[in-house]
């Protein structure tokens, strides 16, 4: 049986990108229903789980990735999805810098094309430089990009404050991205 922090991985995966994983479905806000979720993770060999260990997982998730609705019959996660779901995100005015840690390796695309969301539905951003040195270190070697966040809002482009606090845009050209 896998740990709580695995099982974890494995609910990010589905309320993020593939549902289909064990057979559910989610609405058009992001939402599963949590009974399907959980019938739905036990039939699996890897995973057990049931309402306490998912309520552990959901309060003790070290990036608060997931919210229940109120009686805490759907749940979902907060950012993150490629699946085309709208989550609600709050539309907020960013503080004037932010920051986006990537891997080397994509360095030189970046600079010409600025940052795009790949597979995601928004480019994620992080407030300080730590947490983007920490997202960055997962694509390899990390490296920093300084998002001129204030001065893209003032010439119109959105930005959104997921639940657990990520920055979300669509896209950042590459005349917004600083580098020291
Ligand atoms: C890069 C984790 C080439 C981008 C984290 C990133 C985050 C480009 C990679 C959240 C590019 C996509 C998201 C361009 C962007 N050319 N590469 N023009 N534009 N990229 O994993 O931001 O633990 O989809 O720099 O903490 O790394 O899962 O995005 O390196 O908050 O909750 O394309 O996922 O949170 O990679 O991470 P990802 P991300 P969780």
């Amino acid at each position: 049986m896998k740990d709580l922090k695995k099982t974890s991985i494995f609910i990010s995966l589905i309320l993020r990108h593939k549902p289909e994983t064990i057979g559910i479905s989610l609405d058009q806000h992001g939402w599963a229903n949590v009974d399907e979720l959980i019938n739905g993770i036990n039939k699996t060999d890897d995973y057990h789980i049931d309402m306490g260990i998912l309520e552990e997982i959901v309060r003790t998730d070290n990036k608060q990735r997931y919210s229940f609705n109120e009686d805490k019959t759907k749940i979902r996660a907060n950012q993150g999805h490629s699946v085309n779901v709208d989550v609600e995100l709050k539309e907020a005015e960013p503080p004037e810098q932010l920051f986006h840690g990537t891997g080397e390796k994509f360095v030189a695309s970046i600079r010409k094309e600025g940052l795009i969301p790949k597979s995601r539905l928004y480019v994620h951003l992080s407030k300080d430089k730590e947490t983007a040195e920490k997202v960055g270190a997962r694509h390899g070697k990390p490296h920093i990009f300084f998002v001129h966040s204030g001065k893209m809002f003032r010439a119109g482009y959105k930005f959104y404050l997921s639940e657990n606090g990520v920055w979300l845009t669509k896209s950042v050209p590459p005349e917004f991205l600083g580098e020291r």
